[in-house]
């Protein structure tokens, strides 16, 4: 499908739901706030619904406070999922009879092209960098505050300009969205700079529990779940240690592992050695990308932590 294609379907309804995966990230907040300006601009109703709530980090950007956790009791024209690869990544069920038509727009590469219409890049870095495409083929012309929203994109998935997927195609679009407004330093600080003291405190925590495994090539940092209680942090709160496991030389594998009783969670994380999304995959409900995935398994931590070091340690023998 053409952007010009799209563009004509947009135009030729009314009421749109917005929505995208479970917990949240900045390509998520960015490209449903620059999605929303567009559909509000030419006149449409919109809302914003998703399963989990906007993380603080994101609350600077305009029309943050229209991202709603409340499911809508209503039907839809369209339902437009953004940067979610599948229906289940949703985390909510009710949506088959949501809309009349859905569209998807997506980067992950486990996408299973699950809408009417796919409009879905793996190679890109960002949802926000098809969007920003559209907006720019369709000439149409945003403000500062939407160019803000899709820089907080393009910089929070690729790690702030430190993960692989960055490159020039990127740069040079982020220059072009700084030239269009978005204040660089502020939303760096925003979306990376902004812990609260007792967040700090969890993040020391889990520091304290690194380990290393299989020759020094696999990192780990823990989590129990409770402890974020206990200190009275937030789950968000935990968030950017995944990508601290892998700060060590020689690391092919970071493990960035949050559990309860028997529920451990592995945001996984890669140093071009393996792909970690391979590696999530061999579990049920698990996937992502190359540098960075994640996946659940069912099981008590020790049990767990023990079953994904075989996958990895195979994994560094076959490669
Ligand atoms: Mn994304």
């Amino acid at each position: 499908m053409t952007w010009t294609e799209l563009d004509d379907i947009l135009k030729s309804k009314q009421s749109f739901l917005l929505s995208s995966h479970v917990s949240l990230d900045g390509d998520c907040v960015g490209t449903q706030l620059a999605v929303y300006w567009y559909l509000n601009s030419i006149g449409k109703e919109v809302v914003i619904y998703n399963h989990d709530p906007l993380p603080h980090k994101f609350a600077f950007l305009k029309n943050a406070d229209v991202l709603d956790t409340k499911h809508p009791q209503r039907r839809f024209d369209v339902f437009c999922i953004l940067d979610c690869s599948n229906p289940n990544r949703l985390g909510w069920k009710e949506h088959d009879a949501i809309a009349d038509t859905t569209i998807n727009i997506d980067h992950h590469r486990d996408n299973t092209h699950f809408a009417d219409h796919n409009i879905v890049d793996e190679k890109v870095a960002a949802t926000a960098e098809l969007i920003y495409g559209f907006f720019v083929s369709e000439s149409i012309d945003f403000p500062d505050y939407v160019a803000a929203a899709l820089y907080t994109a393009i910089m929070t998935d690729t790690g702030g300009f430190r993960f692989s997927n960055t490159n020039a195609t990127v740069l040079r679009i982020c220059a072009d969205l700084a030239d269009r407004g978005a204040d660089c330093a502020t939303i760096y600080q925003h979306a990376y700079d902004s812990h609260s003291s007792n967040g700090l405190l969890l993040w020391a925590k889990i520091w304290s529990t690194t380990r290393f495994y299989l020759n020094n090539q696999v990192c780990s940092m823990e989590l129990p779940l409770s402890l974020i209680d206990e200190i009275g942090a937030t789950y968000s709160d935990s968030e950017g240690i995944a990508d601290r496991t892998v700060l060590a030389r020689g690391v092919a594998v970071g493990m960035f592992i949050k559990h309860k009783k028997n529920e451990t969670h592995f945001s996984l994380r890669s140093r071009e050695v393996l792909d970690v999304g391979k590696i999530a995959q061999k579990i049920p409900g698990g996937g992502g990308h190359a540098s960075a995935a994640g996946c659940t398994i069912y099981k008590p931590l020790e049990e767990a932590r023990r079953e994904m070091l075989d996958i990895i340690a195979k994994e560094l023998q076959s490669d």
